[in-house]
């Protein structure tokens, strides 16, 4: 009787200590990844060959499970990223990858002088107002608006864009709150 007791304990030990390695090995993961979780699905989009200089714009959250219900959210726990973060004006393509797995999109609004991205007012509703937007990305697989652009889809929208500094957004409930926004600075030819 005491025999098997004792493999059951060491069973028991050997469980523990891989739950502790794997434990530390999720935590070392997460904290590489930030957290940010890729697509559930990967809802691939073919995306035409875009006209003039192409922006991309990468939008990202941390995942359902981190972050439950219709915000708002927690500061930082969703991101909009663009490279390059500077373009000569004419013909300009966005380009809008999600990462994240809910869905985003990507409005562009002209900076007003001397305003940093972040900054704008945010609604009851948890939008900002969007009146001025020189374009919209918001269709998932397809060309501007849209109902929003799916995890693991592309979105995109080719604009005619004058120098000066702009502000990329994601205007869902809450979502600029949340820090999705980037800056996207247009030069002169
Ligand atoms: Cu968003």
């Amino acid at each position: 009787m005491s025999a098997p007791r004792l493999r059951g304990g060491r069973l028991v030990a050997l469980l523990a200590t891989a739950a502790v390695a794997l434990g530390i090995a999720t935590t070392g993961l997460l904290a590489a990844a930030g957290a940010f979780r890729g697509p559930a699905s990967a809802a691939r989009c073919t995306v035409p060959a875009l006209p003039g200089r192409v922006v991309d714009v990468t939008t990202a959250d941390m995942g359902r499970g981190m972050m439950g219900g219709a915000g708002p959210y927690g500061m930082g726990m969703m991101r909009l990223s663009t490279s390059p973060a500077a373009v000569g004006a004419g013909t300009v393509s966005l380009r809008v990858f999600n990462a994240g797995a809910r869905p985003h999109e990507v409005v562009v609004l002209p900076l007003p002088a001397g305003q940093a991205t972040g900054q704008r007012a945010i609604g009851a509703d948890g939008e900002v107002d969007e009146s001025g937007a020189v374009g919209e990305a918001s269709r998932s697989c397809g060309a501007d608006s849209g109902d929003g652009i799916a995890s693991g889809a592309t979105g995109w929208t080719t604009l005619t864009m004058q120098p000066g500094r702009y502000e990329l957004l994601c205007n869902l409930p809450w979502h600029y709150a949340a820090g999705m926004y980037a800056e996207l600075d247009v030069t002169g030819r």
